[in-house]
């Protein structure tokens, strides 16, 4: 008997059809649970850790004014490094950071949204206007990166970059002043 010739083979056809029927019906209705559950859970509970700031004012005072952009160490040793992302630069647009210390970037943006990420590390956000981007990561090699921005910001996009030079932590503690910013763009 000739495949499909059968006197069942329409009901079995009907069968299977319906069975893969169903399993579309599943997958749409859990995708859209799954949608109505993490909109709702978001909107009830937005992320813990939201920062904001005055885009209107960020150059004028506060934590990104210009000259307080750039690598800095606390008393205690800590290094935050402070940067905004605007079309098309970064400032500063050459960053030091110390290899094997943990360091802590607090960015913003201006304009418009902005990103980076450095070489090939997992330093890695998104800068958006009346926001403060923070995360800290450790550089484990000495070396300079680059650190494009990785978020279509305009015609001036391809050309927004700047660099990350990582240094052995002796040689950054050594250029470090306590209250000081530092950075590698030629002055
Ligand atoms: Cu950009």
């Amino acid at each position: 008997m000739p495949p499909g010739a059968g006197p069942d083979s329409h009901a079995i056809a009907i069968a299977a059809e319906r069975r893969w029927a169903w399993i579309v019906i599943a997958i749409i209705v859990l995708l859209v649970g799954m949608m109505v559950v993490t909109g709702l859970h978001w909107s009830a509970m937005p992320p813990s850790r939201v920062e904001t700031v005055d885009v209107k004012t960020l150059h004028l005072k506060g934590e990104f004014v210009e000259s307080n952009l750039g690598t800095s160490v606390a008393a205690d040793g800590k290094v935050t490094v402070r940067l905004i992302g605007q079309q098309y630069s970064f400032e500063p647009q050459c960053i030091v950071v110390p290899a094997g210390v943990p360091v802590t970037f607090r960015g913003t943006a201006t304009d418009t949204i902005h990103g980076f990420v450095v070489g090939r590390t997992n330093a890695n956000t998104m800068l958006i206007p009346g926001f403060v981007s923070t995360f800290t990561t450790t550089f484990t090699t000495p070396g300079e990166q680059l650190m494009p921005c990785h978020e279509y910001c305009g015609t001036g996009h391809e050309a927004m970059w700047a660099r990350v030079q990582v240094l052995p932590a002796a040689e950054f503690t050594a250029r470090a002043k306590p209250g000081e910013r530092l950075s590698c763009v030629q002055r």
